[in-house]
């Protein structure tokens, strides 16, 4: 379905995870993922810099959420959920030497989110995969934030990570739009069955936004059958509006 959405002064952009590291090539590639750097960059044009957030995902080496923080065969991809890890044992060497988080913070961990999917390696500090994709700079976003840097924690979401707790982001947004409070909130980016997901879910329920995915200018990791109409029901629960980057344009 298609209609004009008339971009102005009380929306803002969030691009979630735009790195090369969810691209062909990537530590935890997303299949075209490299096809909404075009279309990224068509949205960014309609909203100053001002009203531009963005999101990057980085994690330090032995990080919670990477398969190769686990010591024993488990493959990229796993879900781990409490009931499995509850009855592991130190003695079993399941975790990395590097690993930074004990059995009991795992443990703990899972009792509480539930689930934890293991992914390869991606957005390692340090390295260009946990920077922005070099076709953008920081400079052109009135903020970047940085999530994933809590070893005993993942965060999909740029608001909450999987804990529930607080980014900087919403902080960041009120302060820096104070006379104008933002009401739309427009993201997109990779990958759109996690991280923009759950940007999304968190925007429109928790921090009081009215929320669009540009469906064209995002892409997902994950793609057995079933699980794209999933996604699609939870963000509907959420009151999440799906558009085309074509439907926007500038006021
Ligand atoms: C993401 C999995 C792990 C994402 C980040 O950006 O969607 N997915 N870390
Ligand atoms: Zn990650």
């Amino acid at each position: 379905m298609s209609r004009r959405i008339l971009i102005g002064e009380f929306d803002i952009v969030v691009a979630v995870d735009v790195q090369k590291t969810f691209m062909p090539g990537g530590g935890l590639p997303v299949t075209d993922g490299d096809k909404i750097v075009p279309i990224v960059r068509k949205i960014l044009e309609l909203f100053p810099k001002e009203r531009r957030y963005a999101t990057k995902d980085r994690h330090r080496r032995g990080h919670i959420c990477l398969a190769s923080s686990y010591n024993w065969k488990v493959e990229p991809y796993t879900l781990l959920t409490y009931d499995v890890v509850k009855h592991w044992q130190g003695s079993e060497e399941r975790l990395a030497d590097h690993a930074r988080f004990t059995l009991e913070e795992l443990k703990d961990y899972l009792s509480i989110v539930g689930f934890q999917v293991l992914w390869p390696d991606h957005g390692i500090e340090g390295t260009q995969e946990a920077e922005l994709h070099p076709e953008f700079s920081e400079d052109e976003f009135a903020h970047v934030e940085v999530k994933g840097m809590d070893d005993i924690c993942d965060s999909y979401g740029g608001f909450r990570d999987n804990r529930g707790r607080k980014t900087g982001l919403k902080r960041k947004i009120r302060k820096q739009h104070r006379e104008k409070p933002i009401r739309r909130l427009f993201c997109f980016g990779l990958a759109f069955d996690y991280c923009v997901a759950y940007t999304a879910i968190d925007a429109a329920t928790k921090e009081g936004f009215e929320v669009y995915i540009v469906l064209d200018a995002t892409r997902s990791v994950m793609n057995p059958p079933g699980h794209y109409e999933e996604i699609l029901l939870k963000l509907q629960a959420a009151n999440v509006h799906l558009v085309h980057s074509d439907d926007l344009v500038a006021a």
